[in-house]
């Protein structure tokens, strides 16, 4: 079957081709990549899809070090030593899927079909390699269920309890606003091409405000910076629903003809006055009074809400109270007002439209989980686990748990991978994956408004396959599928096309991008209605309101051994864990002078952090950048860039977010002491 799949282009001399890049990322941009001798030479932004303008991230510039690294995976293999070693010996493609097939027939025999666990987030999160044959493998075969709750659990429940994911403000109508909020987002790291609408419109006078632990880029450049406790966004943006009713700044007539749920809100907001939401947040109650007042009388306004404030046991009902606020201040109606959120929803492209097996009813473990799925579940135990698109060594909570889970010898890891990552070593059997730049997929923009098809631009680096093939070849084995596809990856592209809405396909036929939602620029309540079932903004949606604790302040849990806060946010060198293999050196966290001086630490030193779950051996790096009270180390860092192989995932505890059970990774709570001078 691989035989029939679409050759890349094959020149010999120099060529450069258009593809896009489908990465996590909100701004899916457009490239142009050169090719040489079939070897990448050079990666850059186009400027097809209009937002990409030309440039992109540093991080995908040098995706070629990924593709040619000296740790990438270039055949299946087996483990030769330790459960983690890394250490592996060379056998067949065939060979590896009929493991595969038999490990997980006799997993079925002997414990039931839940026995086996896929395990997966977004990888390259392309639609072709994410939920389309793995999920028709695996529901076929009755595998337990993963509910997907890594990342955008909490905002994704809010956005859509609330608006039914209504498409969000375009990049580049932020330069009609007059006013600009940043919210638990830090788009100068994490989809960089919104950034220069932003310092426009700023020139253009207006106003920026940004809430986040940590000045960030736009932090600086703010007219107020609000430097919140984690976790604490829920009394601030009730205090201030709570002043605009007060203040009879409530847009009443939009309340009454567009949304539900207005009164109930304004009363669980009646507890939080400024001052106490402000003493809780640990922030200036005349700044709160600030941004209410700006919030209050400018128009158009647009706050763009990140992810940062959903990481938390309060992370639903922060989120909430946040996307509440254009409702209830009436910012909605012209452009340049308004929110955005994520736009992933906008093309309505799901598994469900796209294959026909039903998801089933099996047993349904939160990934957040996987620690305890591994060790302590037992009806049926996990025997086979099937990593792919996913690194959780390094990116889920209670990090210790996970590799003891994985360490278990009775258990099948299957890890497929594009690089030995932390938990490739943990595999019994590794299958090598090609990156985005030798298949096909349709990359789906969650900010910026486009639908693009990716292409490979260089053969399959080794003998890497991507997801639909192993998966395919795989149910083939198992008998749960025939083998009569003469078509491949491409398609599996058409099948794709086929699937989703015919303008949409058609152009995605003809060149590279689909045609937007309302044009990419909806203006919200203009061009664009909540997709709730009666169009309103449902603002207690009853659904939500059921479980009790809607809207509702869980305390810090700082306690006196462990009283700081450690977030760990997206770096501009990775995205999450991947290309994590690229840093150098060792890493350092972020604690603001306050917190070092009192503990002999200088810029530079060698630091323990540490809580009840693991410790984590790190460099300092001393900067009012982090407020006091909150120490910073990047997300998705492998175990070599710490000096005692844990990273911040192992302060992590598997706690879960009031709403939808996301992950808590702003709530590890921990001390730090000085380990060695530098
Ligand atoms: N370069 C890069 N880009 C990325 C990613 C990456 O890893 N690297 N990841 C991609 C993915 S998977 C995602 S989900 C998005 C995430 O995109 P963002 O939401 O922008 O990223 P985060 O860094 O998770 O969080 C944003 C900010 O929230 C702050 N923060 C932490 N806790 C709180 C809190 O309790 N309240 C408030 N108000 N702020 C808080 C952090 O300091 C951080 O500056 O980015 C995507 N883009
Ligand atoms: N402490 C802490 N941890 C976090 C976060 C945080 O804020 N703090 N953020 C969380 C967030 S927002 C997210 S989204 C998660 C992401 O967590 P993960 O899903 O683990 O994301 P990555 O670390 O990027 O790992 C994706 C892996 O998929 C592989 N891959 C890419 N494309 C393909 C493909 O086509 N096929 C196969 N088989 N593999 C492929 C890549 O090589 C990479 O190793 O991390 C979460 N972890
Ligand atoms: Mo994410």
């Amino acid at each position: 079957m691989s035989d029939a799949k679409v050759s890349p282009p094959r020149s010999w001399g120099r060529s450069i081709v258009a593809t896009a890049c489908p990465l996590d990322c909100p701004d899916c941009c457009s490239l142009s990549v050169t090719v040489e001798r079939g070897r990448l030479t050079h990666i850059d932004g186009s400027s097809t899809a209009p937002s990409t303008e030309g440039y992109i991230c540093g991080k995908v510039r040098r995706f070629d070090r990924r593709v040619y690294h000296a740790e990438r995976l270039l055949h299946p293999a087996v483990r030769k030593g330790p459960k983690g070693s890394g250490a592996f010996e060379r056998i067949t493609w065939d060979e590896a899927l009929d493991l595969v097939a038999s490990k997980m027939r006799e997993a079925r025999d002997r414990f039931g079909a839940e026995s086996v666990l896929p395990y997966h987030y977004g990888g390259s999160n392309g639609v072709l390699t994410n939920d389309l044959e793995d999920a028709r493998l695996f529901r076929t075969f009755g595998a337990s269920r993963l509910a997907r709750t890594l990342c955008a659990a909490p905002t994704g429940a809010a956005a859509t309890a609330m608006y039914g994911k209504m498409a969000g403000v375009a990049y580049p109508d932020y330069e009609d606003a007059k006013l600009i909020v940043i919210w638990g987002c830090n788009p100068s790291a994490s989809g960089i091409h919104i950034v220069s609408h932003i310092k426009k419109a700023q020139k253009q006078g207006a106003k920026l405000v940004v809430i986040d632990p940590r000045r960030t880029p736009l932090g600086r450049q703010a007219d107020l910076y609000l430097p919140v406790k984690p976790g604490t966004d829920l009394p601030v943006a009730l205090a201030m629903i709570r002043e605009l009713f007060a203040r009879n700044r409530v847009d009443r007539a939009f309340l009454s003809a567009h949304t539900t749920g207005a009164d109930d809100l304004a009363r669980v907001a009646g507890e939080w006055t400024i001052e106490r939401a402000a003493g809780e947040a640990g922030i200036s109650a005349t700044d709160l009074e600030t941004f209410v007042d700006w919030y209050s009388t400018i128009s158009p306004a647009v706050l763009r809400c990140g992810w940062g404030q959903e990481r938390n046991r309060n992370g639903g009902g922060a989120t909430m109270a946040i996307l509440a606020l254009p409702a209830i201040a009436g910012k909605f109606g012209v452009r340049g007002g308004g929110y955005t959120m994520s736009n992933s929803a906008a093309w309505g492209i799901t598994a469900e439209s796209l294959i026909k097996v039903p998801p089933g009813t099996s047993r349904l473990v939160n990934m957040n989980h996987l620690g305890r799925a591994l060790t302590e579940y037992n009806a049926p135990p996990v025997q086979v686990l099937f990593v792919y698109n996913c690194n959780p060594v390094a990116t889920v909570p209670h990090q210790n748990l996970v590799r003891k889970g994985l360490e278990r010898e009775d258990l099948f890891t299957v890890v497929h991978e594009q690089i030995m990552t932390d938990t490739a070593k943990y595999a019994d059997l590794v299958l090598p994956s090609t990156t985005f730049l030798e298949h096909y997929d349709v990359a789906k923009g969650y900010g910026a408004y486009h639908l693009q098809v990716v292409q490979p631009v260089i053969a399959p680096v080794g003998e890497s396959r991507p997801n639909q093939e192993v998966f395919r070849e795989l149910g083939v084995r198992l008998g749960q599928a025939e083998d009569d596809d003469e078509t491949g990856e491409a398609g599996a592209l058409m099948d794709v096309l086929n699937g989703i809405p015919k303008p949409l396909a058609d152009s995605l036929r003809e060149g590279h991008l689909g045609p937007a939602p309302a044009n990419g620029h909806p203006v919200q309540f203009v061009d664009v209605l909540p997709k709730t079932d009666d169009q309103r903004v449902h603002l207690f949606p009853a659904e939500l309101a059921a479980e009790g604790n809607l809207y509702r302040y869980a305390a810090d849990p700082a306690t006196a051994r462990h009283p700081l806060s450690l977030i760990s946010p997206a770096s501009e060198h990775t995205i999450s864990s991947t290309l994590g293999e690229l840093r150098p050196g060792v890493a350092r966290v972020k604690i603001h002078p306050d917190d070092a001086q009192p503990r002999s630490i200088g810029e530079g030193d060698s630091v323990r952090i540490f809580n009840e779950l693991g410790e984590v051996h790190c460099e300092a790096d001393v900067t009012p950048e982090v407020r006091s009270g909150c120490l910073a180390l990047p997300k998705g860092l492998w175990a070599r860039s710490t000096m005692n192989g844990s990273t911040s995932n192992a302060l992590v505890p598997d706690t879960l977010t009031d709403l939808a059970g996301g992950a808590c990774f702003n709530d590890a709570r921990v001390q730090i002491e000085l380990l060695a001078r530098h």
